[in-house]
């Protein structure tokens, strides 16, 4: 049986044991935390010397401690004979603590060592949060090297008590918790001149709306490519005829009425999940994605199956206008049947956009590119249009997208299919 004692802590004299991480019958590791001391500095864990069978406790929360206190007996596996065990690290690793010198109690000196999760944040802090049940770790520090300060856990309280009370999970939330490691901090201004400016309301909402979709949509994402060439020389025709101040015919307004077509051999896309239910829509409103100097948002086409390409393309217009002067009702960006994101106009070919809940499809718009075709006996210049489709695996299987994305690269490569 062996005793495990506190060690060396420095100048520390009658310290109050705030936890007691162990009880007889633990087996601990070595170096496994025993017992949580705190200072008027300094919060610190008290780390096991050996790896046994802890027998009896002789701690509990309140008693104070200081070099020599008998914390538990433990009957050890194997003793530890390493005179350079670990540097000892305290846990306020802020400016103002002073770490303590270096274990004296050779060769079988637990080291101290900084809790995990490792957050700075003082003494009075930490019992604040332990009082009102705060995880220190996610709380957003303000103070200096991201430290949490007294007002971050109570903004933290306020913030979580704000939010809608949830008497019982709902089917959407429950499930398991992800187990992921809290934002990194940094303080980038030690990496160079760095300034902080706040997020857009913009980018705020699309964010948290962006990230909820990323979370909870199985996504999956087909490429395929449409030979665009004809298409291309309609659109420039229709724009040469066009009359003086008529809107430019796009080649994103011919893609709407593709979805709209493809949405309708398809009506499976056509869907929102609610619950238990599939709501199948009956009307063809399409979203695309429009870049404004505040951030992304969602324009809807309405009942675009109802309009022509120069009344599209025109309404286009209107709202990307409309959305880069921030001036987008709410009721003009709900209600889509599926949504297109265009890079078209800037560059790239396939990529993966995120689906815009609750609908269950998003088509991706790469540029089209000249590429050499084989067209049986020769190499032909054709204009190659990437598109890239995501879909919501709980809605659609991969079979149905294939086709879906098949179909619309076949739309687009001869256009008149879509009156059919
Ligand atoms: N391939 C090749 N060229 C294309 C093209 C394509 N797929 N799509 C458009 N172009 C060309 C057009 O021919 C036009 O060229 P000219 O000026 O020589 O005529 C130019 O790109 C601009 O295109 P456009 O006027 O037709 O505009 P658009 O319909 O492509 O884009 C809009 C409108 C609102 C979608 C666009 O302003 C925008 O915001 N794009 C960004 C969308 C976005 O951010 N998506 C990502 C969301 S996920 O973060």
């Amino acid at each position: 049986m062996q005793e495990l004692r506190v060690p060396d802590i420095g100048d520390y004299r009658d310290i109050p044991v705030i936890e007691v991480l162990i009880r007889a019958g633990d087996v601990v590791s070595l170096e496994q935390p025993l017992v949580t001391l705190e200072s008027d500095k300094a919060t610190m864990d008290v780390p096991s010397a050996f790896a046994g069978t802890i027998r009896e406790v002789l701690l509990k929360p309140g008693d104070r401690v200081s070099i020599g206190s008998l914390i538990a007996h433990v009957e050890f596996d194997a003793p530890v004979a390493d005179a350079d065990s670990p540097t000892p690290v305290i846990a306020e690793a802020a400016a103002s603590v002073t770490p303590p010198p270096a274990p004296v109690i050779a060769p079988q000196t637990p080291a101290f060592r900084a809790p995990a999760g490792d957050v700075a944040a003082g003494p009075s802090v930490r019992k604040l949060a332990r009082e009102l049940g705060v995880d220190l770790a996610r709380v957003t520090g303000s103070g200096r090297n991201a430290r949490v300060l007294r007002e971050d856990v109570l903004a933290h309280v306020k913030a979580t008590l704000s939010q809608p009370a949830m008497a019982a999970p709902s089917a959407d939330a429950r499930g398991a918790p992800f187990d992921i490691l809290p934002w990194p901090k940094v303080d980038f201004a030690k990496f160079g001149t760095v300034e902080r400016r706040p997020l857009s309301r913009v980018r705020k909402i699309s964010g948290a709306n962006l990230h909820r979709n990323w979370v909870m949509i199985p996504h999956v994402t087909n490429f395929d490519e449409a030979d665009v060439t004809a298409l291309e020389a309609l659109r420039a025709e229709l724009n040469r005829e066009a009359k003086h101040g008529a809107a430019k015919v796009t080649m994103l307004a011919f893609i709407v009425k593709a979805c709209v077509a493809a949405l309708r051999r398809f009506p499976q896309f056509n869907v929102s999940l609610d619950g238990q239910e599939v709501v199948q829509k009956h009307y063809f409103h399409i979203g695309f994605a429009a870049d404004t100097p505040n951030g992304l948002v969602v324009p809807v086409i309405r009942d675009a199956d109802r309009k022509g390409i120069a009344e599209i393309a025109g309404e286009m217009s209107e709202l990307a206008a409309l959305a880069r002067e921030g001036k987008l009702a709410p009721a003009q960006m709900q209600g889509g049947s599926m949504s297109i994101s265009s890079l078209g106009g800037i560059g790239g070919s396939h990529f993966t956009p995120i689906i815009n809940a609750p609908e269950v499809a998003i088509l991706g718009v790469g540029r089209a590119k000249t590429q050499p075709v084989w067209n049986g006996n020769a190499f032909d210049p054709r204009l190659i249009l990437p598109m890239s489709l995501s879909w919501d695996h709980r809605a659609v299987d991969g079979a149905e997208a294939g086709r879906f994305l098949a179909y619309l690269t076949t739309l687009m490569a001869d256009f008149r299919r879509v009156l059919l």
